[in-house]
């Protein structure tokens, strides 16, 4: 028997500076006392992150459910958005709190992104807007969404809070869709504690976000528009301007342990491995899904899950219940049947990846799972 873990490996976790960079970091915002509203480390860090994403403009925020809130409100959607069950709340909430309806259609089995075919028969004349999700930090099937939206006059949102990072033909991700916005969450590959972060070419709409994460104001004695308070702290700017710094070897560190689960469990009966991504995307390595068919395997999903549990492994069900099934969308629209994307939760399992992971610890991950089947 595979010896429990001494201390627990969770699903994540945060990468974080040394001390001593981050008090360094610290020391200018002591000396400034500029703690918030758009400080210099804030506008440090939009200055970088732009200049690292193909001429895209961005606006930080505070987090990227806000992001999300603040780039449909700006968007000026209305009526019927159409978007992922198989998403984090966030993507659905950010919908309902801007006065819209999400309506969820199924998605595509090998992606796990929303099926372009669903989207294209669920729009009416009330449909405004599609959010994709690039769940995973798996880009859509972009050209398909982009040709349906173009056709029916709609906005084409991402949500790509999986997706820091991302490259699709050697350019950010963020180039695809009227808007992106990425999460800065501690749970993300790249954080900065909590944030978040919209982008688009058009410099008007990123104007209008600032307005929005602002309350509104355009001057000291002018405000614009109704908007709400989103804005990132000079902490939070610190951190990520640091996070930044190493995310190029975080990303490479989560490579080796997706290597290591793709060497380890590749034959293990009823568990189905992240699909190859095509040769066009470089991953961020965010996530590690797997799959687990419970005839094949032996165990269901759920039973996994807990036995995993007693050998202090804590691994996640990212992204189940399916949106339409938790209480506060019981009543919610769905267009089509959602079979793929109930499949796919009911199965889903995400181990733990993070940069600072042994690849030994995954491997040994590995054979923890396999004693667990043998011993069924
Ligand atoms: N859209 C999508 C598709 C998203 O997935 C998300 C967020 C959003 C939008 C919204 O972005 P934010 O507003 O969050 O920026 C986590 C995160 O809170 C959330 O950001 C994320 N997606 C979602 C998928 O997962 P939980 O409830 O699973 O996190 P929690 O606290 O259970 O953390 C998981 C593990 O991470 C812990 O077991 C230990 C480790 N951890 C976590 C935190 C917070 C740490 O080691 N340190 C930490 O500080 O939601």
């Amino acid at each position: 028997m595979i010896h429990p873990f001494e201390a627990p490996i969770y699903v994540t976790r945060p990468t974080l500076p040394s001390f001593d960079r981050f008090a360094r970091q610290l020391q200018s915002v002591w000396h400034t006392k500029q703690l918030t509203n758009n400080g210099p480390l804030v506008q440090r860090l939009e200055r970088v992150l732009a200049s690292s994403m193909n001429q895209e403009r961005v606006s930080v925020v505070a987090n990227g459910t806000l992001a999300l809130q603040l780039a449909l409100k700006a968007s000026g959607i209305k009526n019927e958005v159409i978007t992922s069950p198989f998403t984090f709340v966030a993507t659905a909430h950010s919908i309902v709190w801007n006065g819209c309806v999400p309506v969820f259609v199924d998605i595509l089995p090998e992606a796990q992104t929303i099926d372009p075919e669903a989207v294209e028969r669920a729009i009416t004349p009330r449909t405004t807007a599609i959010v994709g999700v690039h769940v995973y930090g798996r880009p859509c099937e972009h050209p398909e969404l982009k040709s349906i939206a173009d056709r029916h006059g709609l906005r084409l949102l991402y949500d790509a809070a999986h997706a820091f990072g991302v490259h699709v033909d050697g350019k950010c991700i963020s180039h695809l869709g009227n808007l992106s916005v990425f999460s800065f969450h501690a749970t993300k590959a790249f954080h900065s504690l909590e944030g978040g972060m919209v982008t688009a070419r058009d410099q008007d709409m990123i104007t209008k976000i600032n307005y929005l994460r602002n309350f509104g104001f355009e001057s000291e004695t002018e405000v614009v528009t109704v908007g709400t308070n989103a804005k990132m702290n000079e902490i939070q700017a610190a951190i990520g301007l640091l996070s930044l710094r190493s995310f190029g070897d975080e990303v490479r560190n989560r490579m080796r342990i997706h290597e290591a689960y793709l060497n380890h469990l590749s034959e293990v009966p009823g568990l189905s491995l992240p699909p190859e991504l095509p040769d066009r995307v470089d991953s961020n390595y965010s996530y590690f899904p797997v799959l687990v068919d419970h005839h094949r395997f032996g165990l269901s999903r759920d039973e996994l899950f807990e036995r995993l549990k007693a050998y202090n492994v804590f691994a996640r069900r990212y992204f189940y219940p399916l949106l339409p099934d938790l209480r506060s969308y019981s009543s919610s629209t769905v267009r089509g049947d959602l079979s793929v994307a109930r499949e796919v939760a009911s199965q889903v399992l995400c181990l733990p990846i993070y940069g600072e992971l042994e690849p030994e610890i995954a491997k040994r991950i590995c054979e923890i799972v396999r004693e667990i089947q043998r011993t069924v």
